[in-house]
């Protein structure tokens, strides 16, 4: 029996669906090039016909995705395997055991709650250019609920950090607040990433009610943006310091991490504001972006369960989303790289 994982995540487990699409693609569904949605499977919504549509593509790929497990996955990356755990709720389909393959190969321990009447939750991650707009039907991964970390309650008390994808804030915040209250408890780093503008947006109470237990908070310039609007910030929506200060509220304990593009890495925490370059990348070796904020907070992450400081985790955190970018979807490199 392999010890406990040191990291523990919680996010929707996602089979991704991906393909490269033409703008008039996007314009048909009025879908913006960079974005992250829902669709409704159960209303008559015209957007669930992208699934199906997508398999006639002739670049059309299956790729594990789920913001968290990809994060895991990655984490998992440069911590080796059996260190970092995952939660989340599937099918019992074909798409589940991909994605259970998957996080074995990248040595991710799987605590998938199973739904025997709905199927794994599956995102279309449409590409054009250097973008992807993400479209998902979440599935089983919508019926996760708190009772699952009850039964796995001795990997949570062995665990040493917890990292939040916050799109599980649309699935079950009691799950994110029942972790969030032991690693209050037990003074473990406690990390949540706002994963799109529409969290802020339109889970605005629900975010609020998981951002006291937080000590990290990751976004991107866009889910700033998103979040100085939803709190009626009257400072620029490209103020990341001003927005980053809101996000931290007066806490002493609490840090937040905005990434910017190729624009430098925004830390923000109670008596320091930083920034970090980022190395841009030779444009031909990019290959898709989908998933590169999701393999910077893995490396971040990595270095944070390795007791790395703050300036080494975004370090690696930006090496990681680097080697992401290269790779088809939020995949790793076959080879293992060294930081
Ligand atoms: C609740 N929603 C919309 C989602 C997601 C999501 N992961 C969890 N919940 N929408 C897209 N993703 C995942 O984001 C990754 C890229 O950052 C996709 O599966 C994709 O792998």
């Amino acid at each position: 029996m392999s010890a406990s994982p040191k990291l523990v995540c919680l996010g929707n487990p996602l089979l991704d669906i991906q393909a490269t699409v033409d703008e008039a693609y996007l314009a048909k569904y009025s879908l913006k090039e960079n974005d992250a949605i829902l669709v409704d499977a159960s209303s008559n919504e015209p957007k669930m016909a992208i699934f199906d549509e997508l398999l006639q593509f002739p670049d059309v790929k299956f790729i594990a995705g789920g913001a968290a497990q990809n994060t895991a996955r990655g984490a998992a990356y440069v911590l080796g395997a059996g260190k970092v755990g995952y939660f989340g709720s599937v099918g019992q389909d074909k798409f589940s055991s991909k994605l259970l393959a998957e996080n074995e190969a990248a040595g991710v321990v799987s605590y998938y709650q199973e739904q025997s009447k709905v199927g794994t939750g599956k995102c279309a991650a449409l590409i054009t250019g250097h973008n992807r707009s993400l479209v998902t039907d979440l599935g089983a991964a919508n019926h996760f609920t708190p009772d699952h970390l009850d039964k796995h309650w001795d990997v949570v008390e062995k665990a040493e950090l917890f990292y939040i994808g916050g799109f599980h804030l649309t699935v079950s915040p009691g799950a994110i607040v029942k972790l969030g209250k032991h690693a209050q408890a037990t003074g473990k780093p406690f990390v949540l990433n706002l994963s799109a503008p529409f969290i802020p947006q339109f889970f605005k109470s629900a975010l609020e009610q998981v951002l006291p237990y937080t000590t990290y908070v990751i976004g991107n310039e866009s889910e700033a943006a998103a979040y100085a609007e939803a709190f009626g910030l009257d400072c620029k929506q490209d103020d990341l310091a001003s927005i980053a200060k809101h996000v931290l509220g007066g806490s002493t304990t609490r840090t937040v991490i905005f990434t910017h593009g190729l624009e430098p890495t925004v830390i923000v925490s109670a008596n320091d504001v930083a920034t970090r370059p980022v190395k841009a990348l030779p444009k031909d070796s990019i290959v898709d972006t989908n998933g590169a904020g999701d393999a910077f907070a893995a490396g971040f992450m990595a270095g944070l369960t390795q007791g790395k400081n703050l300036d080494q985790s975004v370090d690696i955190g930006q090496w990681l989303a680097a080697l992401s970018i290269q790779e088809v979807g939020a995949s790793y490199p076959a080879e293992k790289l060294q930081y």
